[in-house]
């Protein structure tokens, strides 16, 4: 037989063959008994990065868990296209009430099942970024305040998509969204608003707080598994990119995802008790353009004239997180 090279480096990917690992150090979405907590059926958006993220994430946490969770969801799209009554592609218990009450449910979850001397049964809270970063963010606050026993995860795809895709307090400035539009002397969302949550989180010292994205499968599954070895709150922010919102291909999902975070635009870090803990790196940087030219609502940036001074205060503003969280090893930036 021929001699076959293995390609165990996929270029351009940072993709190791699962099967060449060691079976613990397999992901596990990897492993034949892995829950599939979101099951097949739903109606995300093909490409949906928020359908995947709550998949690894779920799968992840019921790990770690031996399977003793319990699921609170806000309304939004995860929440939609994955319970059109009746059915539910849910296979955990999973709770859904309304769009802005989702940590304070979760926090009442946990408190039930302590008063009841079940608290070995873990609780999961999770929401789109606008469930989380504005219409939730006072609930969310106050479960960090009384350092409640849940873990809180934002899928955050930066915009509100279940209603239309209008602008949320995550919003990328720049970007087109339903009521950013890209018209005017300042085209799509105004620079200098929003927030960004993780570090609002690690202001209030509580156990954990960590970001990752979907183009990640093994660091999401560590810090999903890390926040489940903690008791108290921990909170999530996973960077799920949304093809119908930001006008992107399907099967780009992942690699926007990638270049999210070697562009320096958004910064996958960890945090204990308030404190940075560990930062991951970026391996290859590239422009912001490269990140932003493939979403369409970043096309008036590129057409003909184009804005290539809001694509510099895009870059500025990469270049300044890099600064800020010490994304390049020494000697690269
Ligand atoms: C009090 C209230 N206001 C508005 C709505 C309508 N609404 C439902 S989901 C949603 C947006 C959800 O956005 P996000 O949390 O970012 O999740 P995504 O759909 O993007 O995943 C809105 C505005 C509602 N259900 N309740
Ligand atoms: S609109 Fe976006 S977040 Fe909603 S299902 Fe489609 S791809 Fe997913």
């Amino acid at each position: 037989m021929a001699f076959q090279q293995l390609k165990l480096y996929q270029t351009g990917t940072f993709v190791a063959g699962n099967r060449l690992l060691d079976p613990e150090q397999r992901t596990v979405q990897a492993r034949t008994g892995r829950s599939n907590s979101l099951t097949s059926g739903h109606r995300a958006c093909r490409g949906c990065g928020e359908a995947l993220g709550a998949r690894y994430v779920l799968d992840a946490a019921m790990r770690a868990t031996d399977g003793q969770l319990v699921a609170v969801n806000s309304t939004g799209c995860l929440e939609v296209f994955s319970t059109p009554y009746p059915e539910s592609s849910w296979q955990l218990p999973w709770l859904h009430s309304l769009f802005g009450n989702g940590p304070a449910v979760a926090s009442g979850v946990a408190a039930a099942l302590r008063a009841q001397g079940r608290d070995h049964i873990r609780v999961i809270g999770q929401a789109g970024d606008g469930g989380t970063v504005d219409i939730g963010f006072g609930a969310l606050s106050g479960m960090f305040e009384r350092n409640d026993d849940v873990l809180f995860v934002c899928y955050d795809n930066e915009g509100y998509m279940n209603t239309g895709v209008q602008r949320s307090g995550a919003t990328p400035p720049a970007a087109r969204t339903a009521n950013t539009k890209a018209l005017g002397p300042e085209p799509g969302n105004a620079f200098g608003q929003g927030k960004f949550v993780p570090l609002i989180a690690m202001a209030h010292e509580i156990p954990y707080v960590a970001t990752a994205t979907v183009a990640d499968l093994h660091d999401l599954e560590h810090k999903v598994e890390t926040a489940m070895r903690f008791r108290g709150a921990r909170y999530l922010h996973v960077f799920v990119p949304c093809p119908l919102g930001w006008g992107a291909a399907s099967e780009d999902t992942v690699k926007l995802a990638r270049l999210a975070k070697e562009s320096g635009l958004f910064p996958v870090l960890e945090a204990e008790h308030g404190e940075l803990t560990d930062v991951s790196p970026i391996r290859r940087q590239v422009p912001v353009e490269e990140y932003l030219r493939p979403q369409k609502r970043y096309a008036h940036l590129f057409g003909d004239p184009g804005r290539p001074d809001v694509v510099a205060r895009l870059q500025a503003r990469a270049d300044r997180t890099i600064a800020r969280f010490g994304l390049l090893p020494e000697g690269e930036d």
